[in-house]
């Protein structure tokens, strides 16, 4: 048989085939083999003993979170509680265009700032959208449900940025849990433990557990650039230009005109400096 794993618990792996759920329990040699099956992989299982006998092959798939079989990631960006970091938003466009997986901004709790704040931020947002990325917010429901449709879309952010409610809104139904803030980032408590994929018009929806940390260490130093996709519209004199010294830097110049926003700048030199050589 074959299915579609949809929440892995512990070592219960619910498998979906044609609409009926299996438990199932992944065979002993991928541990063995050091193969991890996640949230979103195709299987074979047998569904007499209920093992998983072999992953399908993946378009691609993630430690951070644990998932597979990706089209697109919403980045759920909460502009206060937790508070709103260019930093951090620039840290997971990254990781997701160095996968390439299309991405959309999402920002959540515009409902809890001033009117000055968020003037500010969709000001800054503005740049976001002329390079390329949707930008939209938790209430652009109609939208939202628009980029899902056909397509496997995963939820990512912070803990308490607001993905399991904003599942909520898109389907009453699921009832999923969501948290207290305060409480959550105080004790490093996540409402959400587990990967889960949901179908929704004709599309799918994960939802994960909140995290921040992300490690630009698995990647070279040379492809950071590519995580910033308004860097292509530079051309340096110096063919292996690193963007980070040289003089004649196209880059460093248009950082200087505003025609770059410095915080992108400053993004891609940290994770610069995190990845390998
Ligand atoms: N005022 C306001 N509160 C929101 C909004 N979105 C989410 N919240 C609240 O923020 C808290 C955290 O929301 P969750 O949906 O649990 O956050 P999460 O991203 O799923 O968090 P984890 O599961 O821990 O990763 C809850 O108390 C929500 O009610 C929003 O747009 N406005
Ligand atoms: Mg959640
Ligand atoms: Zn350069």
């Amino acid at each position: 048989m074959q299915g579609q794993i949809i929440k892995i618990s512990s070592n219960r792996h619910v498998v979906n085939s044609n609409g009926i759920i299996y438990n199932t329990i992944p065979r002993g040699k991928f541990r063995k083999d050091k193969i991890i099956p996640k949230v979103g992989d195709y299987v074979v299982f047998n569904d007499k003993s209920l093992v998983i006998e072999e992953i399908l092959p993946r378009k691609n798939t993630f430690n951070r979170p644990m998932v597979s079989n990706i089209d697109r990631a919403f980045i759920i960006t909460s502009l206060v509680n937790p508070d709103f970091s260019l930093g951090l938003l620039d840290k997971f466009i990254a990781h997701m265009e160095l996968n390439d997986i299309d991405i959309v901004i999402c920002l959540t709790k515009t409902d809890l700032i001033s009117e000055e704040s968020l003037e500010k931020i969709k000001e800054v947002m503005v740049y976001y959208n002329n390079i390329g990325y949707i930008v939209l917010t938790n209430n652009d429901i109609d939208k939202i449900k628009g980029l899902i449709k056909d397509k496997t879309v995963v939820f990512i952010g912070q803990t308490g940025a607001g993905k399991s409610t904003l599942l909520n809104k898109l389907n009453p139904a699921w009832n999923l849990k969501t948290g207290e803030v305060s409480l959550a980032l105080g004790r490093g408590r996540h409402t959400t433990r587990n990967v889960e994929l949901y179908d929704f018009l004709d599309g799918k929806v994960l939802d994960t557990p909140g995290f921040s940390a992300l490690d630009f260490s698995i990647y070279k130093k040379e492809d950071i650039k590519y995580a910033f996709r308004e860097f292509s519209n530079y051309n340096c004199p110096f063919r292996d230009c690193t963007h980070t010294k040289e003089q004649e830097c196209m880059i460093r110049k248009a950082v200087d005109d505003v025609e770059i926003l410095k915080s992108r700048y400053e993004s891609y030199l940290k994770f610069y400096e995190e990845a390998i050589k």
